[in-house]
């Protein structure tokens, strides 16, 4: 993950003086000194970081006077939206309220223009209800057309294509999607190893027919440095809207992340956190910060719960909890809906304080938790996962041996399970109270049911 090294030195520096009533004037000089290192060291931009750290010292300078806080608790206050305005202040929408949407990807070669296109497209339909086409104005790398396509097929979005040249592929595009009654459009072009006149010129003449309500730089994180540079010119070339960041799930250090807004001063949109179709995520700098600074990401984690879990099927299970008739069958069909969520390193990786908890390896964490709790419990009958008070000894020997699990592990699991039964027992009688059930009701129609 970005910014792992960043935010552990970051949360190294904040928790020496974060216990301190006062903060002397030196403790604060040390500490915007591992500020900088901290930044240099994951490829901040040098001119982004010193115009930082001078800011944070200035600010820090005059802490003494809030009373509400201590003097330490005030300091990470500032660093933590010093942080969030360097990367940009507000979340910036690639959603503008007009009948048609066009968005145009632009970037160098292997950024993951195709890729976000189709990730885009996806999020779009899925979460505002757009009607997306995608169009196929790469015609130079071979496979390029038909890399769109497939992801096309993949996430059912058409794709426009006719053997022209661009300019015309992209008109004619249009007029389909006009036709269609499409209204997302989402033109994947060409990218170059290197920027150059003739790729520009290219891109000029796009932009200057279709006048896109978006132009998105894709860029590649793990080039560091570099796209600090590469951003300046496109933005020059072609004055972007914003900026895609991909390849943000990589061992990236994320400077680039840090740099770019204030260098081009143009926001960065959206993030690329994997391979997968569902890997494109809005870029919120507030909640990126307090991730940085080990404040958690409760948000996304809620956002990601409430967009990948059926919501449909999250009410059933409510009232089966309510009515105390959730058995093991329930709880799997639960655990395969959590784990849509990530890897339990990503979502435990969102909560705050979860990184530095004391104990707690993340390397350690075995993944196949889930396939282990899984496979006890295919190993029961019917009967049994539907009544799981009639599991005795014998038959936890025989689920043992049939999920090649231990029985410490199997009793474990049915006592879990029975703990659950018994917490919701208690919330279904106060649910049945008239005067808490609206409150509570919202508590469990909006978290995961356990
Ligand atoms: N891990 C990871 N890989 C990504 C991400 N975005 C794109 N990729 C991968 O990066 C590679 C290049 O992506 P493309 O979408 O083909 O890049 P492009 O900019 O269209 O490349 P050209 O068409 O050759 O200019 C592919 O293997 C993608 O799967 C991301 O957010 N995370
Ligand atoms: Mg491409």
């Amino acid at each position: 993950m970005a910014f792992e090294n960043l935010s552990e030195r970051l949360q190294a520096t904040i928790s020496k003086i974060r216990g301190k009533g006062k903060v002397s004037e030196s403790d604060v000089k040390e500490m915007m000194r591992e500020i900088r290192l901290a930044l240099l060291e994951a490829d901040v931009n040098f001119k982004v970081v010193k115009e930082f750290v001078k800011k944070i010292s200035e600010r820090a300078v005059g802490v003494e006077v809030m009373k509400s806080l201590t003097p330490a608790q005030q300091i990470v206050k500032i660093v933590n939206e010093e942080l969030v305005e360097l990367l940009g202040g507000q979340t910036e929408e690639v959603l503008k309220n007009k009948k048609i949407n066009t968005v145009m990807m632009v970037g160098l070669q292997g950024a993951g223009k195709t890729t976000t296109a189709g990730k885009l497209a996806l999020k779009v339909k899925k979460n505002n209800k757009k009607r997306p086409l995608l169009i196929a104005a790469d015609i130079y790398r071979p496979a390029a057309v038909k890399q769109l396509q497939t992801l096309g097929k993949q996430v059912d979005i058409p794709v426009f294509y006719v053997d022209k040249p661009p300019l015309e592929i992209v008109k004619e595009g249009l007029k389909y999607a006009e036709d269609n009654n499409l209204n997302y459009i989402i033109i994947d072009t060409a990218g170059r190893l290197h920027i150059d006149e003739l790729l520009m010129n290219e891109l000029r003449e796009i932009k200057e027919d279709v006048n896109p309500d978006e132009i998105l730089l894709v860029v590649d994180s793990m080039i560091g440095q570099e796209s600090v540079n590469i951003a300046k010119s496109f933005n020059e070339e072609l004055e972007i809207s914003g900026i895609v960041l991909t390849k943000l799930d990589g061992d990236t250090r994320g400077g680039a992340a840090l740099s770019i807004k204030s260098i081009i001063n143009k926001p960065i949109k959206l993030v690329g956190m994997g391979e997968k179709m569902n890997d494109l995520e809005d870029f919120h700098p507030e909640r990126m910060a307090s991730r940085i600074l080990g404040m958690g990401d409760v948000l996304t984690l809620i956002e990601k719960a409430q967009s990948s879990i059926d919501e449909n099927e999250a009410k059933k299970m409510q009232e089966k909890m309510l009515n105390q008739t959730f058995t093991f069958e329930d709880f799997l069909a639960q655990l395969n809906q959590i784990k849509k969520l990530g890897s339990i390193k990503d979502i435990l990786g969102m909560l705050p304080g979860m990184g530095k908890l004391k104990g707690l390896d993340m390397s350690k964490i075995d993944e196949k938790q889930f396939t282990y709790i899984e496979a006890i419990i295919q190993s029961m009958t019917v009967e049994e996962r539907q009544n799981p008070d009639i599991i005795n000894v014998p038959r936890r020997n025989r689920i043992a041996k049939g999920s090649g699990r231990p029985i410490s592990e199997v009793h474990k699991l049915i006592k879990q399970f029975d703990e659950m039964r018994k917490m919701m027992k208690q919330f279904g009688g106060l649910m049945n109270n008239k005067n808490k059930r609206k409150g509570l009701g919202k508590f469990f129609g909006g978290s995961l049911p356990f």
